[in-house]
């Protein structure tokens, strides 16, 4: 692990005296004010979480290290994955030293292909995901050595060791678990040579003569790594990480938050919304026609999945990146072209209601519709394509917080009296 530890450790002391001189010179300034209402609003625009690896200015969407997301749209998942890490995107040496340290940690133990065999198998695809992280654990090199007597400095450094040693498993259970739960046939091994996402495509199982599958799956795992550290996913894997349970631990709980249909579920939720819809008009429906449907399904008190966002006020510059693949490689798919449609009612629909703050679409919106294209159909397994990628983000974030020292996290909560008498004062 040579070079990319020692990259980091300067990047790592770099961090850390920064903090340590920004707190000791500001340590007593305010950075923010939380009024009654937010106590109720999921802690909404409430700034306590520190988070350098990506930014996501409500205005602008997601910025990864100070790249806009669409810059980054040509680039491979371990060139995100090495930026993530290391603030800087990799030289060809560089990223050639990740790929060659994840080949060297890629061999799946055999007892996790025994432990998602032994789930039945119309189990949640993410639930099987989550269940193959999980039993991992015991691989842990940060629990083992922690349990050693490991010094707090060297932290950082195992967990870097988890981070990639999940990171280069994921993709073989990812693939595992998409064959299992869909009878493809049996497992099948990757071939040397290929990058992430071609070495994933393989083990899928897709032939991909002409290498746009693969190259969409490029732009899935480089668009849904990171989105700063308030996300759900995020939050609770950094939650998790900060008790100092392991990364199996830490990935583990994210990957289950992002299993909600408020996150990362969405994907799912969208293409069976969009296929309900092109059932009930037998077709490509027209933009009214899916202004009605999306009028009937907030008037059924349901959300139309894949639009609105917690943070962001904009169309989500992920959202353009997808469309953009779209335009180029399958303007006339019938999905792909509902998906549009709904681009142009739906945010009409939604500023109706006032109380929908942002009306714009996020990334689930039409992703499903370009993997189904390409024959990946089964719309209950997408959460675990972005499980494959928002772990880039969550491992990153956790080596970073080990290697900043960051504490346990425990914000305040209040009772009803308390806040009550909080408002006397
Ligand atoms: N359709 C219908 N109603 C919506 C809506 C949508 N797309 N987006 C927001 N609303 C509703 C909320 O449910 C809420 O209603 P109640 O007051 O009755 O509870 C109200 O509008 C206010 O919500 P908000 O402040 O605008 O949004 P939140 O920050 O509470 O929630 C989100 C954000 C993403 C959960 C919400 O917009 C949503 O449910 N969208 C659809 C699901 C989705 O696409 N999730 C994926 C997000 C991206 C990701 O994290 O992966």
């Amino acid at each position: 692990m040579g070079a990319l530890k020692e990259t980091l450790r300067a990047v790592l002391n770099e961090e850390r005296e920064k903090i340590k001189s920004l707190v000791s010179s500001h340590g007593d300034r305010t950075v923010d004010q939380v009024t009654l209402a937010q106590v109720f609003q999921g802690s909404r625009g409430i700034v306590s979480i520190f988070c350098d690896t990506s930014a996501v200015p409500p205005a602008k969407g997601l910025i990864v290290r100070g790249y806009p997301i669409g810059e980054l749209a040509g680039k491979l998942p371990e060139d995100v994955f090495y930026l993530l890490l290391a603030g800087k995107l990799p030289t060809d040496a560089q990223r050639k030293n990740l790929q060659d340290e994840w080949a060297a940690r890629n061999t799946v133990p055999d007892y996790v292909w025994k432990v998602v065999d032994a789930l039945p198998q119309d189990t949640h695809p993410m639930t099987m995901l989550n269940t193959a992280v999980l039993c991992m654990q015991r691989e842990s090199v940060f629990a083992k050595r922690y349990a050693e007597g490991m010094a707090k400095d060297e932290y950082w450094e195992t967990t870097l060791e988890d981070a990639l040693a999940l990171t280069a498993r994921l993709p073989a259970i990812a693939a595992y678990v998409y064959r299992r739960c869909f009878n493809k046939g049996p497992r099948l091994e990757g071939k040397p040579g290929l990058d992430w996402a071609g070495d994933y495509v393989q083990r899928l199982g897709f032939a991909d003569p002409k290498g746009e599958l693969t190259k969409l799956m490029r732009l899935y795992l480089v668009l849904h790594s990171d989105h700063g550290g308030g996300n759900v996913s995020a939050n609770v894997a950094g939650t998790v990480n900060s008790a100092l349970s392991d990364l199996y631990y830490a990935l583990s709980a994210g990957l289950n938050g992002l299993a909600g249909p408020l996150h990362g579920l969405a994907n799912q939720e969208c293409l069976a919304w969009i296929q309900d819809l092109m059932e009930q008009f037998k077709g490509t429906p027209s933009v009214e026609q899916i202004s009605k449907f999306a009028e009937e399904t907030i008037a059924a008190k349901r959300v139309v999945p894949g639009y609105g966002h917690a943070v962001l006020r904009v169309t989500d510059p992920r959202f353009s990146a997808f469309v953009e693949f779209g335009k180029q490689h399958c303007p006339g798919d019938p999905v792909f072209k509902t998906a549009l449609n709904v681009y142009e009612a739906v945010p009409k629909v939604l500023q109706k209601h006032p109380k929908i703050k942002n009306p714009w679409p996020n990334v689930d919106a039409v992703s499903g519709s370009l993997l189904h294209h390409y024959g990946l159909t089964e719309q209950n397994y997408y959460t675990v394509l972005f499980s494959l990628s928002r772990a880039l983000g969550i491992c990153a974030q956790a080596v970073h917080a080990r290697g900043c020292g960051l504490p346990i996290v425990r914000p305040t909560a209040l009772t009803y009296d308390e806040l009550q008498d909080a408002l006397k004062t």
